[in-house]
């Protein structure tokens, strides 16, 4: 859903969740300048049992001018809009409505509204709006007070930032010209002194597991930020390697993961936690998801929520086998050999964005790329994932054969490249162009039977995981190049 075809109403309701938090506040008031923009009679409202009352949403609202009423029964003519929930789940009241539409990052839940824009992937529902209002053309680097809501609607969302999931939640956070002086106000004052309490009376109990290591504590509802707090605080334990801390409200159970070791990527602990009752992602070491209520009590009515977080997490932790790249010793025998396709992948010349001598970052969906200077000799392969690789201009011309015809790709993130210097942030979609390997390249591959986290030769901190079904691969050529790819993109990759 775009934008604009929520343009034939002349009037438009944007509606919170109920309890809004700086999300679903910053994520509706850019909605909210939009359609005043366009000449519609707008609203912003909420609705629910109680009144906004913590310090920083109260401080956001009053400085930013935003203004979001209460309306204990709502009422849309025209189009009602909800923010960062969906119409009719329970954590937002159900308004009268005719036309209704959903903007949201949480996992879907509701299906009977076709106007709806969900993307589950992002870390916050501001991420989402900013990427809509750029994708009309609206320009939020020129207005500072609608830049500084969603930046403060990222940064709640993913506890300061350090659970951020996705490339564009990265790409908003560095991108928006957000007012700094009101955002370390609203740092330091987003705490109460229950919630000072609440995290004093959570660190009070834990429920640790000796054998491996991990330990679950649980909060009363609070400020999610006491989440980070408390987790952070936990990992530094000598006896702990990860931690999860969770607490629970009427939508569902939110949490924060952290993890001090390299077989563990919270990030992947938080995506497996959540599985289909809701989303989960961030950081090697810190991360953080949320699991909705209705889908939890469908599917496990009568269950603890500790209960359950334990009994995942044991499940987790005996659920994979670590393979180390310099210590394994494959069975060859059990392995087939395959011809990889030749297909067209896409490159760019690093000189050709940014001048010679510019240090730059590559940002792919899987990560950024540091430390890199832009040069005559640098190119870089945009392979059919979407990922990026950077190679020598020799090494590209001995390998491939280069076109002049644009690369397409349909990808939920085409790679970015920031002028480090500048902060400057370019799609490198326009400056890719099709190439083909010139050379056949053979593997050997096998199912995998089992959850593998696989170390390689390229990545000494991080794992590439492989779940039973994907393959694992080595490479002809170089029997140390050992790595793990999905099943889909094995048939698309590879032949017999
Ligand atoms: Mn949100």
């Amino acid at each position: 859903m775009k934008l604009r075809e929520l343009l034939g109403y002349s009037d438009v309701t944007i509606q919170c969740h109920d309890n809004p938090d700086a999300d679903s506040i910053g994520s509706g008031y850019a909605l909210y300048v939009f359609f005043r923009e366009k000449g519609k009679n707008t609203k912003l409202v909420y609705s629910g049992s109680s009144k906004l009352s913590k310090p920083n949403l109260t401080i956001l609202v009053k400085e930013l001018n935003i203004p979001l009423v209460y309306e204990e029964n709502i009422k849309a003519s025209g189009l009602l809009i909800t923010v960062d929930c969906q119409y009719g789940a329970g954590n937002v009241s159900k308004a009268e409505a005719d036309h209704v539409a959903i903007i949201d990052h949480h996992k879907q839940e509701i299906f009977d509204i076709p106007l709806t824009e969900i993307r589950d992937y992002l870390g916050s529902c501001s991420t989402l709006v900013w990427q809509m209002l750029e994708e009309e053309g609206f320009d939020v680097s020129g207005r500072r007070d609608v830049a500084t809501a969603l930046y403060y609607g990222l940064m709640c969302d993913t506890n300061n930032f350090a659970e951020t999931k996705h490339p564009a939640d990265r790409d908003m956070q560095e991108a928006l010209p957000y007012d700094p002086i009101l955002i370390r106000r609203l740092r330091n004052s987003n705490l109460t002194m229950t919630d000072l309490e609440i995290a004093g009376i959570a660190l009070l109990r834990n429920s640790y597991n000796e054998a491996y290591r991990y330990t679950v504590i649980k909060t009363q509802p609070c400020d999610p930020n006491i989440l980070g707090f408390i987790s952070d605080l936990a990992i530094q334990v000598d006896s702990i390697d990860v931690c999860v801390v969770y607490n629970e409200s009427q939508s569902g159970i939110k949490y924060s993961v952290r993890s001090c070791v390299r077989e563990v990527m919270a990030s992947e602990l938080a995506e497996y936690i959540s599985g289909e009752l809701g989303s989960g992602g961030g950081h090697e070491d810190k991360a953080g998801g949320f699991i909705s209520r209705t889908e939890f009590n469908r599917q496990y009515p009568g269950i603890n929520t500790d209960e359950y977080l334990m009994s995942q997490l044991t499940k987790y932790f005996g659920s994979f086998r670590v393979i180390d790249y310099e210590s394994f010793e494959p069975d060859m025998s059990s392995m087939e050999r395959y011809r990889e396709k030749l297909l067209i992948n896409g490159y760019i010349k690093s000189t050709d964005v940014f001048g010679k001598g510019t240090p730059v970052i590559v940002r792919s969906l899987k990560c950024d790329m540091d430390d890199l200077v832009s040069d005559d000799d640098l190119y870089f392969i945009i392979d059919c994932t979407g990922e990026v690789s950077p190679i020598t201009r020799e090494k590209f011309e001995r390998g491939y054969e280069a076109f002049d015809e644009p690369f397409e790709l349909e990808t939920q993130y085409f790679p970015h490249i920031r002028n480090k210097a500048t902060g400057q942030n370019v799609n490198l979609r326009p400056y890719s162009r099709k190439c083909l390997l010139k050379n056949e390249s053979y593997v050997y591959a096998k199912q995998l039977t089992e959850t593998v986290k696989l170390f390689t030769k390229w990545d000494r901190d991080t794992y590439m995981h492989g779940k039973p079904g994907d393959y694992l691969i080595i490479s002809e050529d170089d029997p140390s190049d050992i790595f793990v790819i999905t099943k889909d993109m094995f048939d698309i990759l590879y032949e017999k």
